[in-house]
């Protein structure tokens, strides 16, 4: 069987399937059709068809570095590339893009502490979805029967706070808050003494994404660092970087800033329900070297879903009519 005959038995009853397939549904009509469409260009030589691929996987933001690995690879493995069916470069490309995904360390797991409050600190600049993306985690921890509370450690930007209180409402969890201008790290210090005291399971630190140049960007985040390790003994068990999946190559000029300022442990790519080019998940983690650990497809509290490889991939490149639901 064909690696994407393979990854279809594979994703085929995942609870999660219906979401990544409309999800993803704009990147699908853009880069499953034209991967498609290469076989029945007017492809000539061997220059035509690698512009042709490096044009398309380009244009999905695969970004020029990830896009030419995989033009690599794709001509390594194929001599007779004039004489491919639209399956096989189906399967070689969708294999090529899972290897590069996976190569390298395998990705590690989500760290919890068990011995007190699990601390994750969300990164990321201004409208990126940090605010939104608590709720949505901190619906699902809940969901899952642990008891989560919010840090609302963005003091700078007018509304930050209201907004997560507003979710801190309406999910009925607890929040910890400072005043406007406070420092975001003594607001941190005071939700880890909140969470221990109140035996909270997860702590979900909302903070400003204030990107006004590299050095205050991570003396702040030292700082915050610093603090919380002080509070709570491994803390931040988790740094995720917040990342709007439209910003395409600016977005991976985000992510190589924050990875070279902080330790990411992951990234959670937002509005992928409004982007066409879903090439942004393999560019990030062949480039920066960090997992995506969630995708989320749009504002409702329950559209965040697990990053799944095998469902992204099939998803992503789907023949635009095919429908397995
Ligand atoms: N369509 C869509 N909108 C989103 C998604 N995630 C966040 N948003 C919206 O993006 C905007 C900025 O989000 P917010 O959480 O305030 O960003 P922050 O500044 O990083 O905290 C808000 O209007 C959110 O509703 C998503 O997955 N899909
Ligand atoms: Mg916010």
């Amino acid at each position: 069987m064909g690696f994407f005959s393979n990854l279809k038995a594979k994703i085929t009853g995942k609870s999660d399937q219906s979401q990544y397939l409309s999800g993803f549904a704009k990147t699908n009509n853009a880069l499953g059709k034209k991967l498609r469409f290469i076989t029945n260009e007017d492809v000539k030589n061997k220059e035509d068809f690698v512009e042709t691929l490096m044009v398309t996987l380009i244009e999905s933001d695969m970004g020029f570095k990830t896009a030419d690995k995989i033009c690599d690879i794709f001509f390594k493995e194929t001599q007779d590339y004039l004489y491919l069916t639209q399956d096989d470069v189906i399967d070689i490309l969708s294999e090529t893009m899972h290897d590069i995904y996976t190569e390298g360390e395998p990705v590690k797991d989500i760290v919890y502490n068990e011995n007190g409050p699990t601390v994750i600190l969300m990164v990321g600049v201004n409208g990126s979805g940090k605010t939104s993306t608590c709720a949505k985690l901190a619906k699902r921890y809940k969901d899952q029967g642990k008891k989560v509370a919010f840090a609302a450690a963005d003091t700078f930007r007018a509304g930050a706070r209201e907004q997560l209180e507003e979710w801190a409402r309406r999910l009925d969890i607890d929040i910890v808050t400072g005043k406007d201008n406070q420092d975001p790290s003594s607001v941190l210090v005071d939700a880890c003494r909140f969470a221990k005291e109140h035996d909270i399971d997860i702590l979900l630190c909302d903070t400003a994404g204030r990107l006004q140049n590299k050095i205050n960007l991570m003396a702040e985040l030292a700082k915050m660092h610093r603090v919380l390790e002080r509070e709570i003994p491994g803390a931040p068990h988790n740094t995720w970087l917040v990342l709007d999946a439209n910003t395409g190559q600016n977005g991976m000029s985000q992510a190589a800033l924050f990875n070279e300022v902080t330790d990411l442990d992951g990234i959670i790519l937002t509005k992928m329900d409004g982007t066409s080019k879903g090439g942004i998940v393999i560019a990030i983690k062949d480039v920066i070297g960090v997992p995506v650990r969630f995708i989320t497809f749009g504002e409702g509290v329950d559209d965040l879903k697990d990053f799944d490889l095998d469902l992204y991939l099939y998803s992503i490149i789907q023949e635009a009519s095919h429908d397995i639901r």
